[in-house]
């Protein structure tokens, strides 16, 4: 038996990747998922619970990389340190935005009222967040109605420095076909 590092986990992954899906390899890097794009919200041609998602539902990233989300429309990006579950949110019984900080990684710009100095809170913007250790966080839309609506999502941050399985390895001189 051969162990194999995760790094060649990851190289296989992506190889992987590649062949389901040859033409997704403009916005991630070449595959090596250091820098990935995320929907913030369906898209500017929806309106209520239809706009409630982020896209993907699980957005994988190595250690060191950065997610880029794409907010589109009335939104507000949330990150929980890992351990956070949906079931954590303390969601308020009215208000606009949920607001619960406990264990909180991210909080993003709120699309209401004024923005921090020398930042631009429009609707339609780009915020992108770095994810130096690995682990499972929890994202979600900080408006109480949208995130009632299903809007939250997972980051999964991969470490491929460290090894973590090992699979067992068939030499090749087994599979040749005998003789006849
Ligand atoms: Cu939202």
């Amino acid at each position: 038996m051969k162990r194999l590092t995760l790094a060649m986990t990851c190289a296989m992954a992506s190889f992987a990747i590649g062949l389901t899906a040859p033409f997704a390899t403009a916005d991630d890097d070449h595959n090596k998922r250091l820098s990935v794009t995320v929907s913030f919200g369906a898209g500017l041609n929806t309106t209520g619970p239809a706009n409630h998602h982020i896209l993907p539902n699980v957005i994988k990233v190595k250690s060191g990389g950065v997610v880029n989300f794409v907010v589109a429309g009335f939104h507000q990006v949330f990150v929980y340190n890992p351990g956070t579950t949906p079931k954590d949110i303390v969601v308020p019984a009215s208000g606009t935005f949920i607001n619960d900080l406990t264990n909180i990684y991210y909080q993003g710009l709120s699309p209401a009222g004024s923005p921090p100095p020398g930042l631009a809170n429009t609707q339609n913007r780009v915020e992108s967040v770095f994810f130096d250790r690995p682990g499972r966080y929890l994202v979600i839309c900080n408006v109480t109605s949208h995130f009632r609506n299903g809007m939250f999502s997972f980051v999964k941050v991969i470490d491929c420095s460290v090894p973590l399985v090992s699979v067992q390895l068939t030499p090749l001189t087994s599979l040749r076909t005998p003789s006849v």
